[in-house]
């Protein structure tokens, strides 16, 4: 894959972007991506390297806010990879959310997604809910690892990850970092050992 680090920016990477909640007035089906590559906001720095991909949200930075509502705008930032079809593979990312004035239950969220027959799910939100997927996650400002296992029946697959800023709130933060893939059995960490955890495997 290309660029999972995003320290090349946005090379290797397609964004969709859309605002509201559907079946309501505020719903856009497009709108421009809220994510950029960048050096993080408020103390949030890379995972590894300088940069990572994401987006804050500042409520006192915007004309609308008015205390704690429900946005649902959602993004989405996916590539294409070569694969060995059939053989299992893992996707991982490290992922960073935080909210400020929220609660539990208010979060943004991340999660990982991949199309395993290599068409077009991800090219599409109402498409992307039918392709494999983590569960939404919230990391509570920091860096977590995810990990999604995927079977390929194609040799290009489409993987990707979506960002889902819920509620606007005082603050929220939805950034992620170091997004690899790798087949589970010949070199993933499974087979590395518990001497190497962090070795860099193939991506
Ligand atoms: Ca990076």
């Amino acid at each position: 894959m290309v660029n999972g680090s995003f320290e090349n920016g946005l090379e290797g990477w397609t964004r969709i972007a859309c605002a509201g909640k559907k079946g309501t007035e505020a719903f856009n089906a497009a709108t421009s991506p809220m994510g950029k590559v960048g050096f993080g906001e408020d103390g949030y720095t890379a995972h590894s390297g300088q940069k990572l991909y994401g987006f804050s949200y500042i409520g006192s930075d915007d004309p609308t806010w008015k205390g704690p509502a429900e946005l649902w705008n959602r993004e989405l930032i996916t590539q294409t990879i070569r694969v060995t079809p059939d053989r299992p593979h893992v996707l991982e990312a490290w992922l960073l959310t935080g909210d400020q004035g929220s609660g539990w239950g208010r979060d943004a969220r991340i999660r990982l997604v991949v199309d395993e027959a290599g068409g077009d799910l991800l090219g599409a939100f109402e498409t992307a809910d039918q392709a494999n997927a983590t569960q939404w996650f919230a990391m509570q400002h920091r860096w977590l690892p995810v990990r999604l296992q995927f079977t390929p029946r194609a040799e290009r697959v489409a993987i990707g990850a979506e960002f889902l800023h819920w509620w606007a709130l005082e603050a929220s933060y939805l950034y992620i970092d170091d997004i690899r893939v790798y087949p589970l059995a010949a070199t993933g960490p499974s087979d590395a050992g518990p001497s190497a955890p962090d070795s860099e495997q193939s991506r």
